[in-house]
């Protein structure tokens, strides 16, 4: 039975990965930090919240990263926890750059130091090309420019992986991500925002969607698929970068019409333009040319941009009903990391 640890096991990829490892009948691992209320509503959605064992640690602090290696013994390192949201790295850029960038040199180290022959899998992001590029489709070989904190850290993590591959020969891939939504998608980012409050204002509970710069453009995809991706990397004869894109992109403008069209209403009705949410600097445009994946791991995109918004909003939708009926949201319930799963990790490292 082959191991995996992954890192940011309670984000959006974290929680698809693991379901498809464990379909492949992995035994995951998943890295957690320990935080007062405990967010285990993906895993618990997507019924794997048991299956997983779970390692309590922080990416900041190079015990766990050492601790959670040597309890899961991994085959392959799913390296996705960072601080992942654009605009809270202008508010917070050294926090961004400790654990979205140094975290990734913690984890390569400990690959190095332990002697292992674990592959590695390192989140690389589109935000990384940064500017300048408004129509072209991007591709492994175009230049990086990172427009924000976060991109930069993103764009240290990717040129740290390199350097271990080629300097220590160390198997570690990266991805150059485009964004990837679901219906488990952080609600701070602009498309489960957008449904959240269409969902909410087709019910009667809102009457207003306030957003910053609803000309942006983005190359969306649909989670689930992209984690396939990663996966296929690491089974891949060799470590190398891929871009993992639709190779369409579509302005947020866009998304909020095709929301507002689910429901039969218009958006203009309810939009009011907020500072609030306008980013000091924000990459204009972003589409991905997936060819090398395509060719190379045989992976290509399948659910396209009208229907990822169709299912976000349509699952919006449920759950706003299912409260109104007295339900209560999945990640209304806090679940506590299971003692026999944590037995296994704490205290010595048993395995
Ligand atoms: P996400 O939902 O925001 O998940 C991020 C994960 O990182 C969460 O599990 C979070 O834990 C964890 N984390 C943050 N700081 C940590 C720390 N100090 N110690 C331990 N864990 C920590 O992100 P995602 O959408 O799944 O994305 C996965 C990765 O891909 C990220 O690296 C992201 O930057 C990158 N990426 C995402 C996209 C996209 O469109 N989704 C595109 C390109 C690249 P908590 O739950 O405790 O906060
Ligand atoms: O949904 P967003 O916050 O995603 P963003 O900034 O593109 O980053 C996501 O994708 C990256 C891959 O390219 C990942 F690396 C990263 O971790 C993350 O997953 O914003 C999308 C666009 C931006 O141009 C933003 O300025 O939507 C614009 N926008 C307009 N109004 C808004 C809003 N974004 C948010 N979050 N909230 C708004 O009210």
């Amino acid at each position: 039975m082959k191991s995996a640890l992954i890192t940011g096991i309670t984000g959006q990829d974290g929680a698809y990965l693991a379901k498809l490892l464990l379909s492949e009948n992995y035994k995951v691992y998943g890295l957690y930090r320990r935080i007062s209320t405990p967010n285990f509503w993906r895993l618990q959605s997507l019924d794997i919240y048991d299956k997983i064992n779970l390692i309590s640690g922080d990416l900041n602090d190079m015990s766990s990263i050492i601790n959670a290696i040597n309890a899961s013994n991994p085959d392959e390192i799913y390296h996705l926890a960072a601080q992942s949201f654009v605009e809270a790295s202008f508010e917070s850029p050294l926090a961004t750059a400790e654990v979205t960038g140094l975290s990734t040199t913690r984890i390569l180290e400990a690959v190095k130091l332990m002697k292992l022959d674990s592959k590695v899998y390192y989140a690389g992001t589109s935000e990384m090309y940064g500017s300048s590029y408004l129509n072209k489709s991007l591709n492994e070989s175009d230049v990086f420019q990172p427009m924000s904190p976060y991109a930069a850290a993103k764009l240290y993590g990717y040129w740290i992986s390199r350097i271990y591959r080629d300097g220590y020969n160390i198997f570690v891939s990266s991805g150059i991500l485009f964004n990837h939504e679901s219906e488990i998608r952080g609600m701070e980012f602009v498309t489960r925002k957008i449904a959240n409050q269409v969902a909410k204002i087709s019910l009667g509970l809102e009457n207003k969607i306030y957003l910053g710069n609803i000309e942006a453009k983005r190359d969306w995809g649909y989670a689930p698929e992209y984690v396939e991706a990663m996966h296929k990397m690491l089974e891949y004869n060799k470590p190398d970068d891929f871009v993992i894109a639709t190779d369409e992109t579509h302005t947020v403008k866009e998304f909020l019409e095709y929301a507002f069209d689910y429901i039969n209403d218009d958006y203009n009705k309810y939009l009011e333009i907020d500072k609030r949410f306008v980013r000091p600097l924000d990459v204009p445009a972003l589409k991905g040319d997936y060819s090398k994946a395509k060719e190379e791991l045989n992976w290509s995109p399948k659910t396209r941009f009208k229907d990822i918004v169709k299912i976000m909003v349509g699952e919006e939708i449920k759950r706003w009903k299912k409260y109104l009926n007295g339900d209560q949201f999945p990640w209304d319930v806090p679940n506590y990391p299971n003692e026999n799963n944590l037995l296994k990790t704490y205290r010595g490292h048993v395995k």
